[in-house]
């Protein structure tokens, strides 16, 4: 059990579905955003902060022995937004952890690093990365990030390419990314409970039964996935069955549109 979990990111849509379960991973929760947050629960307290700020970043993370980041940019954007949250950020993050004792990091990466493989590739944490757009080449540089510093210091960290982490899949391609909120619940709990995480790379999610990930080089966690989107695929059956759907090239790329659109520019 941690004494305090930081979590980055805390307003956001995947955070406020782990929220209430947190209580099993640490005694306190510091919740971090820009947006405030105003329903605390008796565990939980809200700092504000800005990740491309070293000084903010380092006032939450200080007294912390976990971290768990979900914050920055979470969609594809322009890069100029991309490049502070998600970039900046990232460095700011390993730099305060440097200082302050380094905690154990979750990194939320996510599949649009990977997101320009095919549906019909199976991947492992051995495949190269393959963004499919600035958001994708942000998280391919956290990874470096926490592989670098992994190396250099010793800093350990979990990269989890988070697939779609909702209640339930929203998409047929949702039935081999999803990631149901206890199955994250218990990776964190494996990652801070494993007496070596090293640097280690899974891919976030469930045991669906048309998952295109394989976790076994992450085995040493000790994370098994028990939920499968299987049970939600009826909700999709006015889609062409789902083989064929990959044959017609409807289900491409394992992040799903991102790739064929435009980039996102101020102009
Ligand atoms: C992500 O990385 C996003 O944060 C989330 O909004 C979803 O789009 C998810 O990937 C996904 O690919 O389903």
């Amino acid at each position: 059990m941690l004494k305090r979990l930081l979590v980055t990111g805390a307003s956001g849509g995947v955070a406020t579905q782990l929220r209430p379960s947190l209580i099993q991973i640490a005694e306190e929760v510091r919740l971090s955003d820009l947006r405030e947050i105003n329903d605390l629960a008796e565990h939980e307290e809200f700092i504000a902060a800005e990740l491309s700020d070293q000084a903010q970043v380092d006032a939450i993370v200080q007294g912390c022995d976990g971290v768990l980041h979900l914050g920055g940019i979470s969609v594809e954007d322009t890069w100029e937004k991309i490049l502070v949250s998600n970039i900046i950020g990232m460095h700011c993050l390993y730099t305060s952890a440097q200082k302050f004792g380094q905690p154990r990091i979750i990194f939320a990466s996510s599949n649009h690093a990977m997101g320009a493989y095919k549906f019909t590739d199976m991947l492992d944490a051995s495949a190269l990365p393959r963004p499919d757009g600035y958001y994708g080449v942000s998280k391919v540089f956290g990874e470096q990030v926490a592989s670098m510093y992994h190396d250099k210091f010793g800093q350990q960290t979990l990269v989890v390419r988070i697939g779609s982490c909702l209640p339930k899949p929203k998409d047929p391609r949702m039935l081999s990314t999803w990631l149901s909120p206890d199955d994250f619940i218990s990776l964190i709990d494996r990652t801070f409970s494993v007496e070596h995480l090293g640097f280690t790379i899974v891919y976030g999610a469930s045991a669906n039964k048309r998952r295109f990930w394989d976790d076994r080089l992450a085995g040493h966690l000790g994370w098994y996935p028990k939920d499968d989107s299987e049970q939600f695929a009826a909700e999709f059956s006015d889609l062409t069955p789902y083989e064929s759907a990959i044959e017609q090239g409807l289900l491409t790329y394992q992040g799903g549109v991102w790739l064929k659109a435009p980039l996102i520019t101020n102009s």
